[in-house]
């Protein structure tokens, strides 16, 4: 009995891994200039346990303390159903967390602070990995007005402009797009709504990026 017991557990949890394993390899993030996720994942996800992280990159740490699935399932920041009203869907405050999605899973990416972010010129490429290979029905695109602190203030809407509306993409691995980030300089978030084409399905993805 005890051990028809331990198979079925045995077997569940053979059966919850798999579908872990399913939820990592599926949809996408910003991968160039990193999503926040995405950056913790790729500089801390071989080593998530090393305290130094603590005062190395202390945004990565807090996030991996609150909820590390933030990074294990960084492909997985999306909401269904908006209709393309992302402003209605998404509350100021809440932005870098797709308005708190899956919560509390991403909530800490809302977390204001010195987020580690990736030297850019001011014309550069924006790169979203799509391992779902979904499409992309367009990729809007918008920055932080000049004069906006993320590491002191909550990103809201208001504090956005819209640099660029793509077209239509393929299914592919990859979606890129040339961004003029005009006379900025110094830091920034760099705001992507990918809307993908399968479904209405939306992605929200905050990138820390400083301007040369
Ligand atoms: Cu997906």
């Amino acid at each position: 009995m005890l051990t028809r017991a331990l198979g079925v557990l045995t077997a569940v949890a053979a059966l919850l891994a798999s579908v872990v394993v399913g939820v990592a390899n599926a949809h996408g993030s910003t991968t160039d200039p990193p999503s926040r996720n995405y950056g913790c994942h790729q500089r801390w996800g071989s080593n998530f346990q090393d305290p130094t992280m603590a005062t190395k990159d202390p945004m990565c740490w807090q996030a991996w303390q609150a909820d590390p699935n933030a990074m294990w399932n960084w492909n997985g920041l999306y909401r269904e159903g908006a209709a393309g009203n992302h402003q209605a869907a998404i509350a100021d405050g809440t932005l870098c967390s797709g308005g708190r999605t899956q919560a509390p899973r991403y909530n800490s990416l809302d977390a204001v602070g010195a987020w580690q972010a990736a030297t850019k010129s001011r014309q550069f490429t924006l790169t979203i990995t799509d391992q779902a290979r979904h499409g992309a029905d367009y990729l809007a695109v918008y920055i932080t007005k000049q004069g906006f602190d993320p590491t002191r203030q909550a990103l809201g809407w208001g504090n956005l402009e819209q640099v660029i509306r793509t077209g239509r993409y393929a299914s592919a691995g990859t979606y890129s797009t040339a961004v003029n980030a005009g006379s900025r300089t110094g830091r920034h978030i760099v705001y992507v709504v990918w809307q993908a084409s399968h479904m209405d399905q939306s992605y929200y993805l905050c990138s820390d990026v400083i301007f040369q």
